[in-house]
């Protein structure tokens, strides 16, 4: 029996879709416990390339069951759509719950995103998929939550008093238009007999399963340096992707967790604006995002590239407590005569071994760099730690000694058999 947690330790798209999938194998059961639509996990098998932003990526595993948890956004309409892609692929949906404490992420929450981020002066580089309206509504102890959407009548109350207060908002705070409720509540209408039935309590679900012994795989989406409390705040996402999130988002006690892998990716993305200190505006960050394919996998932005950080990563084994590293994307340095490892932060004259908290402080940060060599040979076939060049066992074991934290396991390509067991 294991509880584990799988969370991203860097600004997401670490390949945590990937491990969630190759992990899943072993799964009873996967959990999402926060975040929405906002995340693109990617899971290729045989050639097949399927993207999910609000499946837990355990879901072509048809005999684990898959929950949406408390803690997640969730947007309906995008989960019908999902679910439709993966029936036209010849999958079975039937092993897929919805938390009844979840939030419904509503279409007022997406136009509110969009006119929030248009009114800022220092723009997020959201999503767009509603995610901050939903979490400020649920803290705002407004939100709707998915046992509400079991009464039809009752939830079409809850629906008109919410569209009054955001209708005002979108008119006179906002430059915005007033939405059409009438045609609001016929979507949702549309959609209550198929997703009634995928309502149920899941804390229970998830404590039963681990007193029975079973596998339990939590799957983060995003990452720590998005965490509204311990990220590049305030250019993060609004939920809590770490460890801890897990207690909260699916209702598990933190003394049940036992492993706490991080996905580290073999060097640096972010997607959307904030401070990035080993960010590459050359020939190399091109090379990055080409070999790497680093594009938005929900909006196909241009993911930004740099170099491996490690206080970054140290910061995420900080917040969550990291048993293992997997390391992802290994192959695409292939090629790289050079390889830098972000290991300090020069700031006014300064060195950080940690990530001040002050935005406008990383923002002037310096890398400071350890140099490592890097090696030509297509590691993309390999299987084996034994076949790796040593110049990337090094790479390998430079990510190990400066973390403190063992690798187990190393990702060479997108494929789930791609992959170099260490431990
Ligand atoms: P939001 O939409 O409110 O969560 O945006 C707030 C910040 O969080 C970032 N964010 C992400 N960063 C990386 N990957 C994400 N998922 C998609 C992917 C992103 C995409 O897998 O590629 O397709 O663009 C993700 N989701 C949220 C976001 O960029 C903001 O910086
Ligand atoms: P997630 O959000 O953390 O699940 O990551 P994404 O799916 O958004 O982005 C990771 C991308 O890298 C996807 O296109 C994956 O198919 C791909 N990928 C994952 N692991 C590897 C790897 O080891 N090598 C290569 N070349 N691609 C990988
Ligand atoms: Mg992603």
């Amino acid at each position: 029996m294991t509880v584990q947690v799988v969370v991203g330790t860097q600004w997401g798209d670490e390949g945590k879709g990937k491990i969630v999938d190759v992990l899943a194998e072993n799964a009873d059961m996967v959990v999402r416990f926060q975040g929405g639509d906002n995340a693109g996990h990617t899971v290729v098998v045989n050639g097949e390339k399927h993207v999910l932003h609000l499946l837990p990526s355990g879901v072509l595993h048809e005999d684990s069951l898959c929950i949406i948890g408390p803690g997640v956004a969730c947007n309906p309409f995008v989960l019908i759509k999902e679910m439709d892609q993966l029936k036209k692929s010849g999958l079975s949906t039937d092993h897929i719950v919805i938390s009844d404490r979840a939030q419904i992420l509503m279409p007022y929450h997406c136009y509110q995103d969009e006119l929030e981020e248009k009114s800022k002066a220092n723009k997020i580089g959201t999503t767009k998929r509603g995610i901050g309206p939903c979490y400020e509504d649920k803290y705002a102890r407004r939100g709707i939550r998915y046992h509400e959407f079991r009464d039809f009548e009752h939830f079409e109350k809850r629906l008109r008093e919410n569209m009054e207060l955001k209708n005002k908002m979108f008119t006179n705070v906002y430059d915005g238009k007033a939405m059409d409720v009438d045609s609001m509540v016929e979507d949702f209408r549309k959609i209550y007999d198929q997703i009634k039935p995928m309502i149920k309590e899941t804390t229970h679900m998830v404590e039963n399963a681990r007193k029975e012994n079973k596998n339990i795989l939590f799957e983060g989406a995003q990452a720590a340096m998005l965490d509204i409390n311990y990220g590049t705040y305030p250019y993060v996402t609004s939920s809590s992707p770490t460890a801890a999130g897990v207690t909260t988002g699916a209702g598990i006690a933190p003394g049940k967790i036992q492993k706490v892998i991080g996905v580290v990716k073999a060097y640096s993305t972010r997607v959307g604006e904030g401070p990035f200190v080993t960010e590459l505006e050359d020939e190399t960050g091109k090379y990055l995002r080409t070999n790497g394919f680093e594009f938005g996998a929900t909006t196909g932005r241009p993911r930004r590239c740099g170099w491996l950080d490690l206080l970054v990563v140290k910061h995420a084994d900080l917040i969550n407590g990291l048993t293992d590293i997997v390391l992802t994307k290994l192959d695409v340095l292939t090629g790289l005569d050079t390889l830098k490892v972000c290991t300090g932060y020069e700031i006014d004259g300064e060195v950080y071994d940690y990530i001040p908290s002050d935005q406008a402080d990383v923002a002037k940060a310096k890398p400071v760099y350890t140099e490592l060599p890097g090696w030509s040979e297509d590691i993309s076939k390999m299987s084996t730690y034994d076949e790796l060049p040593e110049n990337a066992k090094n790479y390998i074991q430079f990510i190990e000694e400066f973390t403190g934290v063992p690798v187990s396991m190393v990702s060479v390509g997108p494929d789930r058999i791609n992959n170099i067991y260490l431990r």
